[in-house]
């Protein structure tokens, strides 16, 4: 149906057209099923970032792909100046499903980011009391919210925010997994919203102590401060619970999704909230041309039923032990750490002989597993979550094998 091309042409025609914004694996994807993604050549790779964990349903679910198709035959995009026959009945789903009086439809995570702030300081001004202007957002330092100008003003990361100011002001920066910083940051009476990520996903697969977000949550309502939880990585099983924050038996002011809300298919974000944040919002105050279209909408029932269906939070939890013990077993001076939660996990690698996270990623895509290192040491390991016990064996091998040919 597509003109095929060498992996030699992709790379030159993104090189020479495209913005030089990434700096991709040279690998070029062709196809993609379930675990696993092909490149051009028909070389199978095991793919363990999954899109930065959209594809928690696998590569071309049969199901979901087959809504995106009867959607697009039948109606892609009416704007929100009309109802349409998709929305609504998205919007039931997908409230019962996490447990939240209404949603907002929005298509990327940061968008969903931006649509939580905004919430949170209507809420801070017409709720709480907050005098005009003043409200503020606690958030934590090497956090990973996207990339708008608003949400890189209060990222930590140099290289997100270099030559792009000036920044959007309000936000409080305090040290991840650090309750007594959050303690003190809450005594300010202009906090409005404690943002964060349950694990930090870009800082290298941070797993928070145990309790901090329970505890975290309990300091949030003790100072009638909103308790805002970024799942956009995290959500939807990938930790091996619907949500990271189930982990913990917390309900989040806010819940912001993303990702594998639409199994990877298609941009589909939302922010979850009960009636009295949500509803500060009123006709004309906030919205998008894309958000909450058609097929955004039926993509998502379906990638949330798969979730369901096919049991993927308890196959997360179950693949994760497995993956992890895969890797402590490994005898290598090279593997520092192993950390993670269901099957968003982490290696930290120990240089050896001056070769790094990249060159062991670079090997082990020609062994048949893809992976990206986050940092210079890091590297997050994240399948989807339909990967099976025999399919991770045969990873963790590969893993193993590329590991001691250093
Ligand atoms: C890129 C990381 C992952 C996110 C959380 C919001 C967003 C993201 C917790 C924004 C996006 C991405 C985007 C991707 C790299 C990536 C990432 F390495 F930076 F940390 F996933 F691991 N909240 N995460 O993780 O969502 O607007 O992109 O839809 O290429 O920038 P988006």
């Amino acid at each position: 149906m597509f003109e095929k091309i060498t992996s030699q042409q992709a790379i030159e025609l993104e090189d020479k057209y495209g913005a030089h914004n990434y700096h991709p694996l040279p690998v070029v994807l062709a196809k993609g099923e379930g675990p696993f993604v092909w490149d051009v050549d028909g070389k199978r790779y095991f793919d363990f970032l999954s899109a930065y964990s959209a594809v928690n349903q696998g590569h071309c679910h049969p199901r979901i792909v087959n809504t995106l198709i009867e959607q697009a035959k039948t109606l892609t995009l009416t704007s929100r100046a009309f109802y349409n026959d998709a929305l609504g009945v998205y919007e039931k789903f997908v409230t019962e499903y996490f447990g939240y009086d209404k949603v907002l439809p929005m298509n990327t995570g940061a968008e969903a980011v931006e649509t939580a702030i905004k919430l949170a300081r209507r809420w801070g001004y017409e709720k709480k009391g907050i005098a005009s202007n003043e409200a503020k957002i606690i958030v934590c330092d090497q956090n990973f919210h996207g990339r708008t100008t608003t949400v890189i003003s209060f990222s930590t990361d140099p290289d997100a925010r270099i030559n792009y100011g000036p920044f959007t002001p309000g936000f409080v920066t305090i040290p991840y997994n650090d309750l007594p910083a959050l303690e003190k940051a809450l005594e300010d009476p202009t906090i409005t919203a404690f943002l964060v990520e349950p694990i930090q996903g870009e800082a290298g697969v941070m797993v928070p102590d145990e309790g901090y977000l329970a505890k975290a949550y309990a300091l949030c309502k003790a100072n009638n401060v909103l308790f805002v939880a970024d799942e956009v990585q995290t959500g939807i099983a990938r930790t091996g619970k619907l949500l990271a924050v189930n982990h913990e038996n917390i309900r989040p002011d806010m819940i912001i999704l993303g990702k594998a809300l639409s199994g990877g298919m298609y941009p589909v974000s939302a922010v979850l909230a009960d009636n009295e944040i949500m509803l500060t919002i009123k006709p004309g105050q906030h919205g998008s041309t894309f958000g909450g279209n058609p097929i955004a909408a039926r993509v998502a029932v379906t990638a949330l039923q798969v979730v369901t269906d096919e049991k993927l939070a308890e196959n997360a939890e179950n693949m994760g032990q497995i993956f992890r013990q895969a890797m402590r077993d490994i005898k290598s001076d090279m593997i520092e750490l192993v950390r993670g939660k269901g099957l968003l996990n982490a290696v930290i690698i120990r240089p050896k002989d001056g070769k790094e996270a990249w060159d062991v990623c670079m090997r082990m895509a020609e062994n048949g597993l893809l992976a990206k290192p986050t940092h210079q040491h890091i590297i997050r390991f994240a399948p989807p979550l339909v990967i099976n016990e025999a399919q991770v064996m045969e990873a963790a091998e590969i893993i193993k094998k590329t590991i001691l040919s250093f």
